[in-house]
């Protein structure tokens, strides 16, 4: 489970000079190309699996937070028996959901654990120049980089360093929400919340089948809005084996973002209707009656729907090919809002 910290310090070790880096990335984008040909476990990553490292992220003043995230090796278990050495951040892939509030100024530290590639970050939440500000970080170093998120909404992140496609679909990929200064105009109405985030597999670090092949699995996982809260990785089974839960009545609020790297999501609850969609999460863009979302590769949105009886509501993305390929989730309803151990259907 993935913790808050609210330590009050955050260690830079050092700043990254942009020349040098520049440099020094040109030759190293090569050989990463160059290894990424092949499906196998790159050598400096052979034996490596880096622990999980908790997400920090400090508020430092009313409108500024500090936040601290880690590019490392770590291996997730896709399926059953069949481990993936993924290149991620913070150990989850998804990397750990970011939580910050409209008018932030993001105060964000990237420690590049990969012994042998450089890596980096792309914040869809912010405005930046890519070429200063989602630049690579080299291995063993650390970035620093300000941004201001003035826009709400439920945002993708994702590693930016060459070949963009085998960072992202290797597993560094994530969600940030910047939350409405004023909320949603519905805010009012809610009992529960969940953020799910949709993800494709691909062969083990396979650049030609990331670009021409079809997803192993497309699976869906839950990242933790508080401390308690259901937080998983994208792996086939995670929110079928653990249930999301909510109480018979309620109204449940799902933050939503597809990350893709290539694929679209047809997102549906079975059993019943989106009464409010907010399209990328910006409270301007509110639709409803919805049956399915339609949420491009790196797009959001918030959904809200009411759970008029018990049961288990399967989660879908209702291109089905993908959902009989992992992507199912259950949100199961309850009396009480607690599990009942009844069995979670399968759909
Ligand atoms: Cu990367």
């Amino acid at each position: 489970m993935r913790k808050f910290v609210k330590v009050a310090s955050v260690i830079v070790t050092s700043v990254m000079v942009l020349t040098a880096c520049n440099s020094a990335n040109f030759s190293n984008e090569k050989q990463t190309a160059k290894a990424n040909t092949s499906s196998q476990v790159i050598e400096p990553h052979k034996n490596l699996n880096q622990q999980p490292i908790p997400l920090k992220i400090v508020r430092v003043g009313q409108h500024e937070v500090n936040i601290e995230m880690t590019a490392q090796i770590t291996d997730i278990e896709i399926t059953k028996g069949n481990m993936y050495k993924a290149w991620t951040f913070n150990g989850e892939a998804p990397g750990p959901v970011i939580v910050v509030n409209e008018g932030d100024t993001i105060n964000f530290t990237l420690k590049n654990m990969d012994p042998s590639i450089p890596h980096s970050m792309d914040f869809h939440a912010v405005h930046a120049s890519p070429s200063q500000d989602f630049v690579d970080i080299m291995p063993n170093e650390t970035g620093n980089f300000t941004y201001p998120a003035n826009n709400p909404g439920v945002f993708m992140y994702h590693c930016g360093t060459k070949p963009v496609l085998a960072h992202i679909a290797n597993g560094m990929h994530g969600t940030i929400i910047v939350k409405p200064k004023n909320g949603y105009p519905t805010e009012a109405e809610i009992d529960r919340e969940f953020v799910i985030v949709q993800n494709e597999w691909y062969k083990y670090n396979d650049l030609e089948d990331f670009m021409n092949g079809v997803p192993s699995n497309v699976v869906f996982s839950a990242k933790a809005l508080k401390e308690g809260d259901i937080n998983t990785n994208g792996t086939v089974g995670a929110l079928v084996d653990t249930p999301l839960l909510a109480k018979v009545g309620e109204k449940v609020r799902i933050y939503i973002n597809n990350v893709g790297p290539n694929e679209v999501s047809s997102f549906h609850v079975v059993g019943t209707v989106f009464d409010h969609v907010y399209i990328d999460g910006n409270p301007f863009n509110l639709m409803k009656g919805l049956q399915t979302v339609m949420l491009p590769a790196s797009g959001g949105a918030v959904v809200e729907f009411t759970v008029t009886k018990e049961g288990s509501y399967p989660i879908v993305t209702h291109q089905f090919n993908h959902a009989t390929k992992g992507a199912v989730g259950i949100l199961k309803v309850t009396k009480d809002g607690s599990d009942d151990g009844s069995a979670a259907m399968s759909h």
